[in-house]
């Protein structure tokens, strides 16, 4: 009974099977392009078989890796399970499972980590190699076989494309009210055949509801009912809670200026609880009839079109607390209308972000005087998460906004550093960056009026005596004076940091 209802396509319920069954299908050395994005949509059940078998492989001495492909982060029971069980050899894109993150910052997982709007043409492009199977959580199946997608899209789309064989997971706990909420675009191509993409407005629908798939590559489909599992946001601290400030105080100063409209553009907010705090910051501000052209829709996200002050959101996942998850699920239908998920090649697509001009707000590691970003590497070589989106609207926002607390690890770490240990954003695509300190607006001007910015306004006054210092003398000692610098003693302070555990010394 309960099959009929999620799987309306008769001719395909005799594909249903356990998960054990379906991972017996995933052959070793093979790719897997899994669903799933910041949480939300990925497959629950087959991977963690998969898992299991992987580790009764090695204990009988047969070495069982996969490669992997996903559309961002997933929960627990995909990487956690298969990095718990070492079987991966090989992973795309971005991550934040913490055991996954060892096994890279070992040496023991390869990770490819690439701007989220490039997975899919990548994947066309074929370099990657070939994609053996898609395992792709669900809703839903329609009588004519349509796939109704879950709680993400990312990369479904290409998977089910390009994947010799696709293991469906239809998820009981999904929502139907999703159905309808999404939007399909397949008139993407390769070059020289692209053409424009038909989307002016954020709330413009530009293609169809559901994924389409051959039939005859689904080998199994397995029926789960099990969460989405996200973290809980953590309540905004007072450092979440100044940036907040200083950033709505600047937006409102934009607005004033008639540099922006008071309904502002779409907004574009990175993961993480400073980006929560900012969202939730916007509730009480005068701003109205805002949108959201984004990745993920979060907590902060839903209060904003609880409170009416969002018109509609544009994203690929949803990046929901459990609490907010409950929250959504049980009001779907007063949601429903006001939110399109679409395909992460189109929630990213830089042709879009140009074109609506969105407000571009990530977070970061570390940024040095001169506004170059770090986004994901903690002291050069380790890495964080990874690029995700940031890179993909930092570079084509219509203001690209970083915000930090100033120290990180109690005080130990200055984020504002005198030269970034690594650079995922070049200050051509750094415009405003806020702690709480405070903003420093860095368009127009030169490095070295970028830096004496940064210094003044960013940085923790228990770090700026020495940032000054430094910049003070390579004014003097530099080999030019564009972006003044001395490079042996620029990463001093990491180097302290891993000899001492403080940047303090
Ligand atoms: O680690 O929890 O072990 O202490 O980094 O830092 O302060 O909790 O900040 O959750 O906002 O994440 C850049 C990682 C910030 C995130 C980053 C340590 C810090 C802590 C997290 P602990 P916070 P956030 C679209 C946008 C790239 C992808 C992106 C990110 C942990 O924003 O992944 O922008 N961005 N996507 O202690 C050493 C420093 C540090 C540091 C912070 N300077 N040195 N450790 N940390 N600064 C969405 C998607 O793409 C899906």
């Amino acid at each position: 009974m309960a099959t009929q209802e999620r799987i309306g396509c008769t001719a395909l319920q005799s594909k249903v099977m356990t998960a054990d069954a379906a991972a017996a299908l995933i052959a070793p050395g093979s790719t897997v392009g899994m669903s799933g994005f910041t949480g939300s949509g990925y497959p629950k059940a087959v991977p963690v078989a998969l898992a299991a078998r992987m580790e009764r492989a090695h204990a009988a001495g047969d070495p069982f890796r996969i490669r992997v492909w996903t559309g961002a982060s997933t929960g627990p029971e995909l990487d956690g399970a298969l990095a718990r069980a070492n079987g991966v050899e090989f992973r795309l894109p971005y991550n934040s499972d913490p055991i996954a993150r060892e096994k890279i910052n070992r040496g023991e997982m390869e990770y490819f980590d690439i701007h989220l709007s490039q997975v899919a043409p990548m994947a066309w492009q074929g370099f990657l190699g070939p994609l053996d199977t898609a395992l792709i959580e669900i809703s839903g199946i329609r009588p004519d076989g349509a796939l109704i997608p879950s709680s993400s899209v990312g990369n479904n789309k290409t998977w089910l494309d390009r994947a010799s064989q696709v293991i469906l997971e239809v998820n009981r706990w999904q929502n139907p009210a999703l159905e309808g909420m999404h939007d399909i675009y397949y008139g993407t191509a390769l070059p020289p055949h692209r053409k424009p993409i038909p989307l002016v407005r954020p709330d413009d629908r530009i293609g169809e509801p559901y994924f389409r798939v051959d039939p005859a590559k689904i080998v199994a489909i397995v029926e789960t009912d099990a969460p989405d599992r996200n973290l809980p946001f953590a309540a905004p601290d007072q450092a979440a809670l100044a940036i907040a400030g200083h950033l709505i105080e600047f937006l409102h100063h934009e607005v004033k200026k008639g540099r922006l409209p008071e309904s502002l553009l779409p907004l574009q907010s990175g993961v993480g609880n400073v980006a929560n705090a900012v969202l939730t910051g916007l509730v009480d501000s005068p701003f109205e009839d805002m949108t959201a052209y984004t990745e993920v829709i979060q907590d902060g996200m839903l209060d904003l079109l609880k409170a009416g002050k969002l018109r509609m959101a544009s994203a690929t996942a949803f990046s929901l607390s459990p609490d907010a998850a409950a929250a959504l699920n049980a009001d779907m239908e007063s949601f429903r209308h006001k939110m399109i998920l679409r395909a992460q090649e189109m929630s990213n697509h830089p042709e879009l972000i140009r074109r609506l001009g969105c407000i571009a707000m990530n977070g970061l590691i570390e940024a040095d005087i001169y506004g170059n970003v770090n986004s994901t590497h903690v002291m050069g070589s380790a890495i964080q998460n990874g690029i995700g989106g940031s890179g993909d609207f930092a570079r084509n926002a219509y203001i690209s906004i970083f915000t930090t607390p100033s120290t990180a690890k109690g005080g130990k770490i200055s984020t504002i550093v005198p030269q970034a240990s690594h650079v995922d954003h070049i200050t051509q695509d750094v415009q405003v960056i806020v702690t709480e300190q405070g903003l420093a607006d860095l368009r127009g001007l030169s490095p070295k009026q970028r830096a004496e910015t940064i210094m003044a306004n960013c940085a923790h006054p228990d770090y700026r005596p020495a940032l000054q210092d430094y910049y003070r003398r390579a004014r003097i000692g530099s080999y030019g004076q564009q972006s003044p610098s001395l490079p042996g003693e620029a990463l001093s302070w990491h180097q302290r940091f891993m000899q001492t555990g403080s940047m303090r010394g």
